[in-house]
């Protein structure tokens, strides 16, 4: 099957986006959302597959029925419209679950409204700028969705100028705090969290949802859900997506804190830090580079 071209980028309402996230844009904004659906919410790359898979196992389980449903169809990418492939918006419509789980990359002024209308709970999902980064720029390598990132130092530029699919880093992770401090249905949490104590960070999920799972599920989930387990798993590892290529950068690559410091160099950090504390100098959001 002949692949599509790659897309190219452009100002969305201020924000980089591409057609494959935009082309669905009516239907998207009116989208009905429900007050028990959970909207997974995060900039790429920020482990929203982690939590998705933690969800829809601390929900569902994994009955013999939904063994082989890829994870892609159980919480769908709302905004997606990609040749080929159905809606993300259509497939959140048609889950016959309760709760629905759907996942978004939206920057928070872009998120339908129906969600803050019905109060449904999101979980927000940060991780550390300089990882996200290195994570977005081979995922870029591998997925054909995306624009093509050009070499490691011109797709750092473009990242710490927001000229990436879903805009700035900075403005996703700043404005989507400022939203908890007014909605107190969203729980906003951090990649590193999860990799230093997966247990602690599920334990605030379920406080959050009003879950309680017996010790044995818990350790099930916890189980099902390590960064090996998810590699291996077909379910989890996006193997069946065509636009992606595998051998070029596999979807589940690293699964660390602090791989950043196998791709910056010295004075590509340097210019990092100096840009990211002017960037982030009126917010009270604390990231960690390594653990
Ligand atoms: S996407 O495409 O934006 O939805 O990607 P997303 O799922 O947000 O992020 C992918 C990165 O998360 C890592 N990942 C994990 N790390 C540790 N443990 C587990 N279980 C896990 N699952 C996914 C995945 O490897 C990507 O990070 P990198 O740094 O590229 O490895």
């Amino acid at each position: 099957m002949e692949l599509p071209p790659r897309p190219t980028l452009f100002d969305f309402h201020g924000v980089s986006m591409t057609k494959y996230f935009t082309d669905n844009w009516e239907n998207i904004q009116s989208f009905k959302a429900r007050p028990d659906d959970i909207l997974i919410a995060t900039y790429p790359k920020a482990g929203t597959t982690w939590v998705s898979y933690i969800l829809d196992l601390l929900y569902f389980g994994e009955p013999d029925c939904r063994s082989s449903v890829p994870l892609q169809e159980r919480v769908p990418f709302l905004e997606i419209s990609e040749p080929s492939r159905p809606k993300g918006k259509d497939l959140a419509d048609q889950l016959p679950t309760a709760p629905r789980l759907i996942k978004t990359h939206l920057p928070v002024q872009f998120v339908p409204k129906s969600f803050w209308e019905q109060r449904s709970r999101i979980v927000y999902v940060a991780r550390n700028a300089k990882d996200s980064a290195v994570s977005y720029f081979h995922f870029g390598r591998m997925n054909r969705v995306l624009p093509e990132p050009g070499d490691w130092s011109c797709f750092l530029q473009n990242f710490m100028q927001g000229k990436v699919v879903f805009g700035s880093w900075y403005e996703h992770v700043n404005t989507w705090w400022d939203q908890k401090q007014t909605y107190s249905n969203l729980h906003y949490m951090f990649y590193e969290d999860l990799i230093e104590d997966s247990g602690q960070e599920i334990s605030r999920l379920c406080s959050f949802l009003g879950l309680s799972p017996t010790a044995e599920q818990r350790e099930l989930v916890q189980a099902k859900v390590t960064f090996d387990n998810m590699k291996q798993n077909k379910v989890t590892n996006f193997s069946t997506v065509s636009m992606m290529n595998q051998s070029v950068s596999p979807f589940m690559r690293k699964g660390r804190v602090g791989d950043w410091k196998n791709h910056f160099t010295v004075s590509q950090n340097e210019q990092f830090e100096e840009d990211f504390k002017n960037k982030m100098k009126n917010t009270a959001l604390v990231f960690r580079n390594e653990i």
